[in-house]
């Protein structure tokens, strides 16, 4: 496995920075490409800045300068859906040249009635990610086999990548990296060719039985010329407020309406904001510089003015949305509700409807449109232990369940589904020193300045009552991957088709070793790494505090052989490198 050598030799771009000027200029590919993602990244900065100005409030001292606020909202994670195993191989050793490794293996056939005919991975860095790119592989002999043969056919004769972007990918794995001058030319590759919307396309026949059979997937990798993206989602630091905010400015919600529910989602957020949050939303903030915020408060007539305020600003006309081609918003977010901060949380604007042309074989044109681009918006909270997921998995099952039998609810009465479908996650805890408590949740830990003055006099070696004493502190893990369930219902729910079933005489059995073997090189087990993570920063509070001894043998063998897993894959090292670096991701 390959480990991520991202530090800067001389003459080489460092990888993670070339990672961010090229999800710069994905965004302004796809900004240009798709007008209502761009005027999307403008409401989403509008209602980063809302809360901000909140946690200034909350926490005295906090503030966020524009440019760090544009980094911030500017994290992305993108979609794309690839035809053949070759293209794969192509794909992971590109995303390899930007430090960016798989991530866990999705099984997309094998999700029940949300089937796709793709199986997945998520290419991203293995430490301090900031974007990802989900990478889908459409799995032909899901299909009946005169259908593969056809989308096998029209895939075969296409050719995404140029020689000049394949040679400056081998140059790159040869030399062990790119001068600047190359790293540009390769982002360049791939915003005017590899990643780019062209709205070309053939085999019309094919792709209208694709998409009447319910494989609107399947036609949109079939027949299209390139790995155009399919999305790019920013990061924001209230779901709640960005997505009511999309509904007002697509004219889907009244004023009078927004500015209530932004009322209703600061002050919930006034209440809940402790400094653990700030430490999610906020990674280039160091725990001193969190710590050295005071207590404040926001008052009602404070929120009420901020709300307001947020509203009005809505009102200009580069917010007015309705009039962009767009499909409406889905009424309701994906993941776990609003009070638990785990795994992510996901919305969407629906699939457009956009203008293609198909050349026929005989050369004849079709002009026609295709629905399959939508914008997303994304919230990130802590990762769970294997224990955390399985309550998740539960609490989701049950309030998908309840929101079933009333679909009409959360548009009729919001605050009333959003208490139906928390009540479904109520075995889960709300704050992360009770996540932690509970073993559901992942966390870091270092000693304090007071612990180590106490080596020698402490007697337990219990790391939540070492905490707890202030002889330790921890952060939690922030989840960084994607969730298979959540994912088939973001395929499904922007499409408005449900996932469809193979037509093959019996379905293939898809297995991660599969992949593997077509991107040469292992997928990394996220979950693996959290837990090293976890046992890496355990080890190494015991050992500042001196209490290793206390532990009892097998337990530490067993917190080594974890820490390895995470040493290995280059999660446990260059925090700091990394958390100096420049800003360069524009907005
Ligand atoms: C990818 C769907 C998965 C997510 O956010 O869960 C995804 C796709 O639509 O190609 O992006
Ligand atoms: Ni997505």
């Amino acid at each position: 496995m390959s480990t991520a050598t991202h530090a800067p030799r001389t003459g080489f771009a460092d990888k993670v920075q070339m990672q961010h000027r090229l999800f710069s200029e994905l965004s302004s590919m796809f900004g240009k490409e798709v007008p209502l993602y761009d005027k999307s990244l403008l409401v989403n900065r509008l209602c980063n800045r809302a809360v901000c100005d909140l946690l200034g409030l909350v926490h005295t001292g906090f503030s966020i300068a524009d440019d760090m606020l544009d980094k911030t909202s500017g994290e992305r994670h993108g979609a794309i859906r690839i035809g053949r195993a070759d293209e794969y191989r192509w794909i992971g050793r590109l995303f390899a040249q930007f430090a960016m490794e798989p991530h866990n293996f999705y099984d997309m056939t094998s999700v029940g009635a949300k089937s796709q005919p793709v199986i997945a991975t998520a290419f991203r860095s293995v430490a301090n990610p900031e974007h990802r790119v989900f990478t889908s592989l459409l799995m032909t002999n899901y299909f009946d086999p005169s259908t593969a043969a056809r989308i096998e056919g029209l895939v075969g004769k296409r050719q995404v990548f140029s020689d000049n972007a394949k040679r400056l990918i081998e140059k790159g794995e040869n030399e062990g990296g790119l001068s600047w001058n190359d790293a540009e030319e390769l982002i360049k590759e791939g915003t005017t060719r590899i990643f780019k919307w062209t709205g070309r396309a053939r085999g019309h026949g094919l792709y209208k039985e694709l998409c009447d059979g319910g494989f609107k997937i399947a036609a949109d990798i079939a027949c299209f010329e390139r790995h155009h993206l399919n999305h790019l989602t920013p990061n924001t630091f209230c779901i709640d407020l960005y997505t009511s905010a999309m509904k007002f400015c697509l004219g889907e919600i009244t004023e009078a309406e927004f500015a209530s529910r932004a009322e209703r989602f600061l002050s919930r957020m006034a209440q809940r904001a402790d400094k653990h949050t700030v430490r999610l939303l906020f990674r280039h903030l160091t725990r001193e510089q969190i710590d050295g915020f005071g207590k404040g408060a926001a008052s009602a007539p404070q929120v009420s003015a901020l709300a307001k305020s947020l509203t009005e600003r809505l009102k200009q006309p580069e917010c007015q949305l309705s009039k962009l081609n767009h499909a409406g918003f889905k009424d309701f977010t994906e993941g776990p509700s609003e009070d638990t901060p785990v795994l992510l949380r996901q919305d969407a604007y629906k699939a457009l409807t956009e203008a293609v042309v198909f050349t026929e074989d005989d050369g004849s044109e079709i002009k026609t449109v295709h629905t399959a681009r939508f914008g997303e918006i994304e919230q990130r909270g802590y990762a769970t232990t294997p224990a955390g997921r399985a309550i998740y998995d539960k609490c989701l099952s049950e309030g998908d369940a309840a929101r079933d039998k009333d679909p009409g609810l959360p548009k009729r009465d919001f605050p009333a589904y959003e208490a139906l479908y928390a009540k479904a996650f109520t075995p889960f805890a709300k704050s992360l020193d009770a996540l932690l408590n509970a073993g559901t949740v992942y966390g870091k830990y270092s000693a304090t300045p007071k612990g180590e003055a106490a080596r020698g006099t402490i007697r337990t070696a219990d790391i939540h009552e070492l905490v707890r004493r202030g002889y330790a502190r921890v952060d939690g893990l922030r989840y960084e991957d994607f969730l298979p369930v959540s994912a088939a219902g973001i395929f499904a729910s922007n499409l408005s088709q449900y996932g469809t079933k193979s037509t093959a005489a019996v379905k293939p059995t898809y297995t991660q070793a599969m992949l593997e073997e077509i991107l040469g090189k292992k997928i990394i087990d996220a979950d693996a790494v959290y837990a090293g993570m976890q046992a890496r920063s355990v080890i190494d509070t015991y050992e500042a505090l001196g209490i290793t001894s206390l532990v009892p043998a097998a337990e530490m063998a067993s917190l080594r052989r974890s820490a390895e897993v995470a040493d290995r894959a280059g999660a446990t090292a260059s925090e700091a490198s990394r958390l100096h670096a420049p800003a360069l991701a524009g907005a």
